[in-house]
């Protein structure tokens, strides 16, 4: 059985655990701080396995160890924004945490795949890269493939079909500058351009732009996890099996789309080695400079990578 090490047993982290084990992709090692935490949830969930019959192993430890030989990383680890804590603190301190444990998987699990999801996601990925010095099609971004499921949802929603004839691909950073792909999703096969009318399509692209705070504003404190626990898995699940799924995804880019240097949402292909190929799409000049802006945005963040690592 392959192995899966996640950072952070919060939500994210359990949630993404929960949807590896029912569908017997590895066996999962929880990983966290807090004492006692993951080594609960291992347990918890091992509880359940007469009923749900997941068949792998499942265990939790506070040591970065417990991750020897995982075959794929999955950094869920930081800490939520706290009342007067501005962006760039934030920033700060998730960018030391990936630090660390950036370093503890190069040790430990040297020839993984990564699978960055703590936010800020594109820059985490970034930190990880750096503090690994793993290939760079080794390290993946979790996001796109989360606000393409959203984009997809209310796409069916709107149509009353359902979510899975739906195939969508918002590209971009992960957040209000991401760039859902109109022209590039379908329904049945069928383009959503000729479903729908251009206000009813801007209407649901901002809606998938806002669809993560939408949950946000409801929870008060915390964020999603059951949407990017069920992508995260999906990755994962990709990698493990070399499914070659197409999905959206940050890589690093060396000059696809016009940008290099930054972690970015693009489309690619998932397989064994992480991301196997990025694709790149023709896009119309307004698509272009959603991107364009949406990577200066990124690129601006990542310049102070030095600073919030030091
Ligand atoms: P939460 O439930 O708070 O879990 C984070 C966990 O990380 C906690 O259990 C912490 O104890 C743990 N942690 C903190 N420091 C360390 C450390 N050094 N080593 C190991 N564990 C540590 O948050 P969550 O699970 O809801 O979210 C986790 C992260 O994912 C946050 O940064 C979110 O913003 C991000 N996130 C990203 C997306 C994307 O689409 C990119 C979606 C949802 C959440």
């Amino acid at each position: 059985m392959k192995k899966v090490a996640i950072i952070g047993a919060g939500n994210v982290g359990a949630t993404t655990a929960y949807f590896l084990a029912k569908e017997r992709i590895a066996d999962v090692v929880l990983l966290d701080v807090v004492e006692g935490m993951p080594q609960s949830k291992a347990e918890d969930f091992l509880h359940a396995g007469p009923l749900q019959r997941y068949n792998v192993e499942i265990t939790g430890s506070t040591n970065y160890e417990a991750m020897r030989d995982a075959d794929v990383v999955v950094h869920t680890a930081g800490i939520p924004r706290k009342p007067g804590m501005d962006r760039l603190d934030l920033m700060k301190t998730n960018a030391g945490i990936a630090k660390t444990a950036g370093q503890a998987i190069g040790e430990f699990a040297p020839n993984a795949v990564v699978v960055a999801v703590a936010n800020p996601l594109d820059i985490i990925a970034l930190a990880i890269l750096r503090e690994t010095g793993f290939a760079l099609r080794n390290i993946v971004g979790m996001a796109g493939i989360l606000d393409s499921t959203r984009f997809s949802y209310f796409i069916a929603q709107e149509l009353g079909v359902k979510p899975e004839d739906v195939s969508s691909m918002v590209l971009g950073g992960h957040g209000d500058s991401m760039v859902p792909l109109a022209r590039y999703t379908s329904v049945g096969g069928f383009p959503l351009t000729e479903l729908l009318d251009t206000e009813t399509i801007e209407r649901l692209v901002q809606r998938t732009r806002t669809g993560g705070g939408e949950i946000v504003n409801y929870l008060k404190k915390g964020s999603a996890f059951y949407a990017p626990g069920a992508s995260v898995a999906q990755m994962v699940a990709a990698v493990i099996l070399d499914r070659k799924r197409l999905v959206a995804a940050s890589a690093y880019l060396r000059g696809e789309y016009g940008h290099r240097g930054i972690f970015f949402g693009v489309p690619v292909i998932l397989g064994k080695n992480g991301v196997e190929r990025i694709i790149e799409l023709e896009l119309t000049d307004e698509e272009k400079s959603a991107l364009d802006l949406s990577a200066e945005q990124v690129r601006h963040a990542a310049n102070n990578l030095d600073e919030l690592l030091a």
